[in-house]
């Protein structure tokens, strides 16, 4: 049988770009319902409208910061009533920035990334999940990263973060043990996105030298397990998942080749 997610209500965070905005096209197209939300309106609100002409999917937009409790919570518990019962939360808004030494790094940057990465997803969780629990169905996915694997030179801080996803999705799981909302862990390898233009502060030059040589993941690849995991029959939880581009191994070996 096809997947189906027709009637399903799916929270995306971080849709405007990149892995959120293809997990909200890939969802949109099997029939979900979405709510997207991210700082910047005007994407979600493009993506809404061609959604909307391609499937007739039903969307509603929410311009909000993950790293504002306040505001998180609000925006759940102000949710439209046609709107309140999610069934799906992917928790994928995040970013890294700079590629600094630990004892050099801005004292901002790290705020950032534990404030958005860290924080910001648990705050999310926490305003979504009661109503899971509540309502006997659920599903949150967390969007993680090799890096909380793996540390390489410069990412300590990123790196640590999305270990901390890690083992915030294992305890989540662990919390929910004897409920029937299930959580999944995605941790990808290299994704070409915003991501390394976010990093780098918008120098482009430096982050397509990223990818450079090599096909990395687009967000459709990390979209389409994310997908998988979600139109699992009710009684089975994809727990964990590394995906990586077939050139590359770890964080310290990619495949290259000469251009
Ligand atoms: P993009 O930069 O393309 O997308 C990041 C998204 O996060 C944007 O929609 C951005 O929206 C949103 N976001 C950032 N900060 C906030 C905030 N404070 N509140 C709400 N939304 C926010 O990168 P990716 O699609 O690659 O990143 C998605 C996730 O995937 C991240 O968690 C990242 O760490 C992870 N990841 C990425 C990999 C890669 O190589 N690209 C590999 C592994 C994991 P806006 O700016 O409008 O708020
Ligand atoms: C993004 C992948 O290796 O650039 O999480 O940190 S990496």
């Amino acid at each position: 049988m096809p997947a189906s997610l027709a009637n399903q209500t799916v929270l995306i965070t971080g849709a405007s770009s990149g892995i959120g905005a293809a997990c909200a096209r890939q969802t949109a197209a099997i029939g979900a319902r979405l709510i997207l939300a991210a700082r910047r309106l005007e994407p979600l609100q493009m993506l809404a409208t061609e959604l909307q002409q391609q499937h007739g999917t039903d969307v509603l937009t929410i311009g909000l910061d993950v790293r504002q409790p306040e505001a998180v919570r609000e925006a759940i518990a102000t949710l439209p009533e046609a709107w309140g019962a999610i069934d799906i939360l992917i928790n994928n808004a995040g970013l890294s920035r700079g590629l600094d030494k630990q004892y050099e790094a801005p004292l901002d940057d790290w705020g950032t990334m534990i404030d958005t990465n860290v924080k910001g997803l648990l705050y999310v969780t926490r305003a979504v999940v009661p109503g899971m629990v509540a309502r006997g169905r659920g599903h949150v996915v967390n969007v993680g990263s090799i890096a909380g694997r793996q540390t390489y030179p410069g990412g300590s801080v990123y790196c640590a973060t999305k270990a901390a996803v890690r083992a915030l999705s294992e305890g989540l799981k662990l919390d929910l043990l004897g409920t029937a909302v299930r959580v999944t862990n995605i941790d990808p390898g290299l994704v070409e996105t915003e991501f390394s233009l976010v990093r780098f502060g918008g120098d482009s030059d430096r982050a397509q030298g990223v990818y450079q040589g090599m096909t990395p993941l687009s967000g459709d690849d990390v979209a389409d397990a994310i997908v998988f995991a979600i139109t699992r029959p009710a009684h089975v939880n994809i727990s964990d998942l590394l995906l990586l581009p077939t050139d590359q191994s770890s964080v310290f070996h990619v495949h290259r080749r000469a251009e």
